[in-house]
C-alpha cells in the first residue's frame, strides 16, 4: 500500500483495509476539503421596528444592500392571525404569508431598524398578484434595483399555483414598476387526481416545480441573470430526508427576462429557502430544512453543478444575506452576519439578526489548540 493511502486510512481511523464497512467505503469516497466552509450560527433580537410586534407578521427578509450609508431590506408583511384552509378562504387568511405586501426598512448599523413603508403591493382584483406578494429578494445592478418575489392570485386554494414577479426602480426608495405578467411559472406537466382541493393526490406529479415556484433570488453571474428558486412539486412526498423540495435556476440575458429554466434542473435534491452568493468564480448555496442533503453548504463553479463543501449543525432559516460583505475571499465570509426570521408562534413571525463564525477547533477549557 502506498504511504499516501496509508495516511488516508490512518486519518479516517480505519482498522482493516480489507474489512471496510459500508460507512468506511463512503468515507473513502469523500473529497478532502479542509474546514473552510464549516461554521456555526447564533441568532438575536433586533431593535426599533424589528422588535417583535404582536399582531404583525414580518418574515422572509431579502438580502441587505447598502445605499446612502444605510442598510436596506425588503420583507413580507401582513397583519392578523392565520385561519388556515378549513374555513372561508375567499375572506380569511390561509397562511402567515397570505395577504402580504412587500415592505422595506432601513438601518445605519444593521441592529436598529426603521420601517419605511410598502415597496410593492398586491395587484388589483383579477391580476396575477391580487392575493399576496411576498418572499422578496433584491438585486442592485448597473444603477437599477430589481425585486423578485412570489405571487398568488385569489382564491388561495391548497392547489393554487404560485408564480414569481419582478419590480424595478431607479432608487431603493422606489417608486417600483411591476411586471405586467409573472417572469416565472410552475411547470405545467403535472396532473391532479380528482376535484378535491388536495395537493397530495395526483395522476402524475410532473417536474420538481410543477406546483410552486418560490423564494426567487436573482444573481448577476457570467454576464447573465441567474434566477435561483425553490420548486414545490404536485403530490409532494415525505422521503427519508423530509419534504421533497429542490432548487432550480432560470437564466436570462436581461434582468427583466425572458427567463429560461435550465435543462439541468433541479440543481439541488434538498433545501428550502434560497440562500446563494458569488464565491471564487462560482456560486455558493446554503441548503437547509428539507431533503437528505439539508444542512450543507454547496458550491458550483458554473452555478449549476453543486458539490457539498461542508455539513453543518444547522443554520438560521430564510436568511437575508448581507451583500455588502466580502463573499469572495473566505468561503464562510458571506455568512458573517445578516437577517433571518423566527416563528414566535404559528400566527406571527418576526425578523431577527444572525451571526456566523467559522469553527476550526474543538478544545476543552484551557486546553492547547494544536
Ligand atoms: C417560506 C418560503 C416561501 C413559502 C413560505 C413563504 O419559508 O419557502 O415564502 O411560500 O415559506
Amino acid at each position: 500500500m502506498t504511504s499516501e493511502k496509508n495516511d488516508r486510512y490512518d486519518y479516517l481511523g480505519i482498522t482493516d483495509p480489507d474489512k471496510l464497512s459500508a460507512a468506511s467505503k463512503r468515507a473513502l469516497a469523500w473529497r478532502d476539503l479542509g474546514n473552510e466552509w464549516f461554521g456555526e450560527f447564533e441568532v438575536f433580537d433586533l431593535q426599533g421596528d424589528f422588535a417583535y410586534e404582536a399582531g404583525v407578521v414580518r418574515r422572509d427578509p431579502s438580502a441587505l444592500i447598502k445605499h446612502d450609508g444605510k442598510y436596506f431590506v425588503w420583507y413580507s408583511r401582513s397583519t392578523g392571525a392565520t385561519d388556515g384552509f378549513a374555513g372561508d378562504i375567499e375572506n380569511e387568511k390561509v397562511f402567515p404569508w397570505d395577504r402580504c405586501d412587500i415592505w422595506y426598512a432601513t438601518s445605519a448599523d444593521g441592529l436598529t431598524w426603521k420601517e419605511e413603508g410598502p415597496a410593492v403591493t398586491r395587484g388589483e382584483k383579477g391580476a396575477y398578484d391580487d392575493r399576496s406578494v411576498f418572499t422578496a429578494e433584491i438585486l442592485a445592478y448597473a444603477g437599477k434595483y430589481y425585486l423578485t418575489y412570489q405571487t398568488v392570485k385569489s382564491p388561495y386554494t391548497v392547489r393554487v399555483k404560485n408564480e414569481v414577479g419582478i419590480a424595478w426602480a431607479d432608487s431603493p426608495y422606489g417608486p417600483w414598476h411591476k411586471s405586467a405578467a409573472p417572469i416565472l411559472s410552475p411547470a405545467d406537466n403535472g396532473i391532479w387526481a380528482g376535484e378535491e382541493d388536495n395537493r397530495f393526490k395526483t395522476e402524475r406529479k410532473g417536474d420538481f416545480d410543477s406546483h410552486k415556484v418560490h423564494d426567487p433570488c436573482l444573481l448577476y453571474f457570467n454576464d447573465k441573470f441567474y434566477l435561483y428558486y425553490k420548486g414545490e412539486q404536485m403530490g409532494e412526498a415525505i422521503t427519508w430526508g423530509g419534504r421533497q423540495i429542490r432548487h432550480g435556476v432560470a437564466i436570462a440575458d436581461n434582468p427583466l427576462g425572458p427567463y429560461v429554466k435550465s435543462p439541468y434542473n433541479p440543481i439541488s435534491n434538498s433545501g428550502h429557502e434560497i440562500c446563494v452568493w458569488l464565491h471564487n468564480g462560482g456560486v455558493a448555496s446554503l441548503i437547509t430544512t428539507d431533503g437528505p442533503e439539508k444542512n450543507t453548504i454547496q458550491w458550483a463553479p458554473d452555478g449549476i453543478n453543486f458539490d457539498i463543501m461542508s455539513s453543518i449543525k444547522g443554520a438560521p432559516h430564510a436568511i437575508g444575506l448581507n451583500r455588502d460583505l466580502d463573499t469572495e475571499t473566505e468561503p464562510f465570509g458571506a455568512l458573517k452576519w445578516g437577517l433571518t426570521h423566527e416563528y414566535k408562534n404559528d400566527d406571527y413571525q418576526y425578523i431577527r439578526g444572525f451571526r456566523g463564525r467559522r469553527v476550526t477547533t474543538h478544545v476543552a477549557k484551557g486546553e492547547a489548540s494544536e
